[in-house]
């Protein structure tokens, strides 16, 4: 059922570090023509430190781990491409229908594939004033063993609410070289974690533990604060009139994050799409450290 890239299925066979990456941040998250670029760069970023980027998407139903450079173009340009979450998939492949792949998704494939690290922008997770919008990323991350690198959650979420669950789920936290959980944008999202670790080697090690306590039956994420956050007080407005404009324009469902995504980039004069990219790239490389080190 999954088709591989010719660069993951030799990667596969000589049991070489993959890392995974997801593509709605490319279909849905970042703006075009932009986004192309930077989906390359990642995939460098991370062949450039040894491992193999494997970005995963259906193209015509088909479940694609890693992409041909033609492949990874249309994600980026076609403008009907979906956003799937894991409940979507089975529906997709049937429809032959294409989609770029959310964190739930991803995160769900990769295993499938035996992929053990994945890299991201943000997690999805509670969102604000909405008890029930709560991102599907947190439930499959509950049950898919996979370590997964992200600058925390965005700040549009409910982040206190966020780490509620991911406690609950059983998903362990770890601040890479912090215990401030950081907020996507923002270095410090204002709360504290408790675990902080140093390098891709302790990670692995603690990763290697999680198997032989059989506690490794679900993610492990690994929290990476942006380093040149966004203008404090830019973010603050930003974030208030976004909120609101979600409010009276009643966006619902899986529109939520990209909405909130896109005002940001429209409002934030270049500001939020720099550090976007800045996350996207420096998680890409700490994920696949952690590859090489696993
Ligand atoms: N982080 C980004 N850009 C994105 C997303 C995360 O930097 O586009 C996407 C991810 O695919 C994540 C999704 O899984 O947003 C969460 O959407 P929702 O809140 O609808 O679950
Ligand atoms: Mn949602």
């Amino acid at each position: 059922m999954i088709k591989y890239s010719a660069e993951v299925a030799a990667a596969k066979a000589a049991k070489r570090p993959i890392v995974a990456l997801e593509s709605t941040i490319i279909s849905h998250g970042l703006p075009r023509p932009l986004n192309l670029q930077v989906a390359q760069e990642v995939e460098s970023i991370v062949r450039g430190a040894g491992a193999t980027p494997a970005t995963i998407a259906l193209l015509d139903g088909v479940i694609h781990v890693g992409l041909e450079p033609a492949e990874l173009e249309r994600i980026a340009v076609d403008e009907n491409i979906v956003k799937a979450s894991t409940r979507d998939l089975a529906i997709i492949e049937e429809s032959k229908q294409s989609a770029a792949t959310t964190v739930a998704a991803t995160s769900h494939i990769a295993h499938l594939a035996g992929i053990d690290v994945f890299a991201t922008g943000g997690l999805g997770g509670v969102h604000r004033g909405h008890t029930y919008d709560e991102s599907a990323d947190l439930t499959e991350l509950a049950e898919t063993p996979i370590i997964v690198v992200s600058a925390g959650v965005k700040s549009i979420l409910d982040v206190a609410g966020t780490l509620e669950r991911l406690e609950t789920f059983g998903i362990p936290v770890l601040g890479y070289g912090t215990t401030k959980f950081p907020g996507f944008y923002l270095t410090d999202s204002g709360f504290t974690i408790e675990h902080q670790v140093e390098s891709a080697d302790q990670i692995a090690r603690i990763w290697h533990n999680r198997k032989a306590l059989a506690t490794a039956d679900r993610a492990m994420l690994i929290a990476n604060p942006v380093r040149n956050q966004m203008d404090l007080a830019l973010h603050d407005e930003i974030l208030q009139t976004g909120l609101a404009a979600a409010e009276r324009e009643q966006i619902t469902g899986k529109a939520v994050t990209p909405f909130l995504l896109e005002y940001f980039h429209t409002n934030s004069k270049g500001e939020s799409l720099r550090v976007n990219i800045e996350i996207i790239k420096a998680n890409s490389l700490l994920a696949a450290q952690i590859a090489i080190a696993l």
